[in-house]
């Protein structure tokens, strides 16, 4: 057993969380409402690694937290002990958070977890979900990804997070504050980065004939988030773990910043449209920009590595067949590879591909992808420009100064930000035979 335990935190944390259970439970063999007779029941069932067994019911192995406001209501039966709303306005401010947050209600928090943890068998690692536009998702994301390295530190830490779009403006006219400080801090404590932002998760419901909500935006990240563990939960040809997503992904220790993309869902018209494609599509919108779920462009850059999780009776031959199909594309970027890493990554070096025969629900096929592109140079740009502006005229600064944030702080963000956007962007300039109209 690999247990994994999910922070919720924030407004859309919590709300896409819910999501996120609702999908899981679709894909397990009991529901929670069922009483467990024993522990040998609950042993052979396969959800081992998202519920545990609590007043003879199993619950989902998660914490959510907001700090301003009630959690929301939901079917789902959730643990009490690990919910908590407090009586806070966070404002806006990442600052408020961190400072009044440091202490008191993180020691609960931590008490709460610790508690989780003690029950499992063999815990590989914590999920977190979180907006960092917002005050309480990026305060609490960053403060507590931090204690958990503290004390976790052999445990891998995947952060989905909900970040500021490129074109779009935010309703939190502070977001450029609050996501910076927060990324910052999660660079140093957490191993997987996964953006989402709300232009991206727009496009991909624009494109099934959707107008953009929030609940269907959120139905989207949850099902690619049940979708991209599966291989955690379910047997497959790559006995697959964080711990070896993180290792293949990340080439260099701060380069772990991914996009996701979902070939299906829910929608039934797009279903039926759905059942006709092969393999190649399948790979085809895994790799595209209009199912990329965060606003970056796949055009012209490099794929540095990228995960992909299938489900359906779909066959090593036909995977390697696909990867046929796509030639040119893999060439090139194996020569980047080769300039880069100094070795030329084959077919497996750069997609680590997981095959899950158990189909959820009536899905024939479905598929999802985490990318490590730098196409999330886009991203960073964005967070910086908007940074930048913003620390011009020190707009809204003394907020922060006045909850404990240093000035200098912003500063030192900006530049962090500079850095790894560079990071991303030499790499892009390494010279290859372009080929780069290929996936759109
Ligand atoms: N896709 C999606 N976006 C949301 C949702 N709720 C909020 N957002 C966006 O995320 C930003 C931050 O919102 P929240 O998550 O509510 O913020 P928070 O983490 O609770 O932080 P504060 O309320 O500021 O303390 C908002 O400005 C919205 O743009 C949601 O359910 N789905
Ligand atoms: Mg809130």
């Amino acid at each position: 057993m690999r247990e994994i335990f999910v922070l919720q935190l924030g407004g859309f944390g919590i709300k896409m969380g819910m999501n996120f259970w609702e999908e899981m439970l679709k894909d397990s063999d009991f529901c929670n409402d069922q009483v467990i007779q024993s522990n040998n029941h609950l042993l052979n069932t396969s959800n081992l690694v998202y519920y545990n067994l609590h007043e003879k019911k199993a619950f989902p192995r998660c914490l959510q937290v907001d700090l301003g406001q009630d959690l929301p209501y939901t079917n789902m039966d959730f643990n009490p002990c690990n919910q908590f709303s407090f009586n806070y306005s966070s404002g806006n401010n990442f600052g408020f958070v961190k400072n009044n947050c440091s202490n008191e209600i993180i020691d609960i928090l931590l008490d709460s977890i610790r508690s989780e943890i003690e029950q499992c068998d063999s815990f590989q690692g914590f999920q977190i979900f979180a907006s960092i536009i917002g005050g309480t998702g990026s305060g609490l994301s960053a403060i507590l990804s931090q204690k958990l390295k503290e004390e976790y530190s052999n445990v891998i830490t995947q952060c989905n997070l909900l970040v500021p779009s490129i074109k779009q403006d935010d309703l939190c006219v502070v977001s450029p504050y609050n996501s910076s400080l927060s990324f910052d801090m999660l660079m140093d404590s957490a191993e997987q980065l996964i953006f989402y932002d709300n232009q991206g998760l727009q496009q991909n419901l624009n494109r099934l004939g959707i107008q953009f909500n929030y609940d269907d935006a959120n139905l989207l990240v949850s099902q690619t988030i049940c979708c991209n563990s599966s291989p955690f939960r379910n047997p497959g040809d790559i006995n697959s773990s964080m711990r070896k997503l993180s290792a293949n992904l990340t080439p260099y220790p701060d380069q772990k910043l991914f996009t996701c993309s979902l070939t299906n869902n829910q929608y039934s018209d797009y279903y039926k449209e759905y059942l006709k494609m092969d393999e190649y599509q399948i790979f085809k919108e895994l790799m595209s920009t209009d199912h990329n779920q965060a606003s970056t462009n796949y055009q012209n850059v490099w794929f540095l590595a990228a995960a992909l999780s299938l489900r359906g009776e779909i066959s090593n031959k036909k995977v390697d067949l696909y990867n046929s199909h796509f030639e040119n594309f893999l060439e090139t970027q194996y020569k980047r590879s080769q300039r880069c890493f100094g070795k030329k990554a084959e077919g497996g070096n750069l997609f680590l591909t997981n095959i899950c025969k158990k189909k959820l629900l009536n899905y024939e096929f479905m598929g999802s992808s985490i990318i490590n592109s730098s196409s999330i140079a886009d991203s960073l740009k964005n967070l910086e420009e908007k940074l930048g502006k913003m620390l011009i005229p020190k707009a809204y600064m003394y907020k922060y100064t006045q909850e404990g944030i240093d000035e200098q702080e912003f500063f030192d963000v900006q530049s962090k930000l500079i850095s790894i956007y560079h990071q991303y962007k030499n790499m892009d300039n390494v010279d290859v035979d372009e080929n780069s109209e290929y996936w759109e």
